[in-house]
């Protein structure tokens, strides 16, 4: 992580959202300096150079604006290191069906990860929990059809896809762990079972995704600052 280098990402260790950044920054081997946020007390940086959600991650390339957003990110790398690992494929449609569904996870299947966090009571998280598993089995559908019998939703090699859910494996381990159930298992999600074991061990990933300690003290800051709703 070079302190000279032409691009710098601006983020926070536990967050899935960084997370997939640093997988494409290391998929293509491009050499950056990273700067730690600090949510608590959020930067000058952070506000002057994501004004509209004040969010993490943000991308520097050089002396060009600032880029927020993690999906937006990704791609922007992706056209400007268009040769060393493509992340997305070259055909609109195909663009267009990974796009789909990376906003079918961020929009639908991760918002229900934090709705289980806010919501009280047994019978509410029930029934988060039951939503939660339905999207999982959807994405095992999905996962058939992007991988087509091979490794990953990118074919060969790592994708998109694999990068915007593989991120999020972190918070998935962690919220089976307090919720007693599986979001992902050998009978209903049997290849994406096999997917997450692979992804979690790929060189590109291991080192990026943070260990359970770091999660869950993240996971316990967010308690703090944005607590479970009223029951
Ligand atoms: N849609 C954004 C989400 C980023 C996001 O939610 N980042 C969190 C950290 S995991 C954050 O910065 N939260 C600060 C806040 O909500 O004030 C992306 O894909 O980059």
């Amino acid at each position: 992580m070079g302190k000279n280098s032409e691009i710098k990402l601006l983020g926070t260790p536990p967050s899935p959202f960084v997370n997939r950044v640093q997988f494409v920054l290391n998929l293509k081997s491009i050499e950056y300096e990273y700067i730690d946020e600090n949510l608590a007390c959020k930067s000058e940086l952070l506000l002057t150079s994501n004004p509209v959600y004040k969010k993490v991650p943000v991308l520097f390339h050089g002396n060009k604006p600032p880029i927020p957003e993690s999906l937006i990110i990704i791609e922007y790398l992706d056209e400007i290191y268009p040769d060393i690992h493509p992340i997305l494929p070259s055909d609109p449609l195909g663009r267009a069906d990974n796009h789909f569904w990376a906003n079918y996870i961020d929009n639908k299947f991760f918002s229900l990860f934090e709705e289980l966090r806010i919501t009280p009571g047994k019978e509410g998280k029930e029934a988060i929990k039951k939503q939660i598993t339905e999207g999982s089995e959807l994405l095992e559908e999905t996962f058939v059809k992007f991988s087509n019998g091979k490794a990953y939703f990118g074919g060969d090699n790592v994708g998109y896809l694999d990068v915007v859910l593989g991120c999020f494996l972190g918070w998935a381990k962690l919220l089976e762990k307090h919720n007693e159930f599986k979001i992902f298992d050998e009978v209903r999600t049997p290849k994406l079972l096999e997917w997450t074991n692979r992804i979690w061990s790929h060189e590109s990933l291991k080192d990026v995704i943070p260990g359970s300690e770091a999660l869950m003290n993240f996971y316990m800051m967010l308690m703090k600052y944005k607590p479970p709703r009223a029951a």
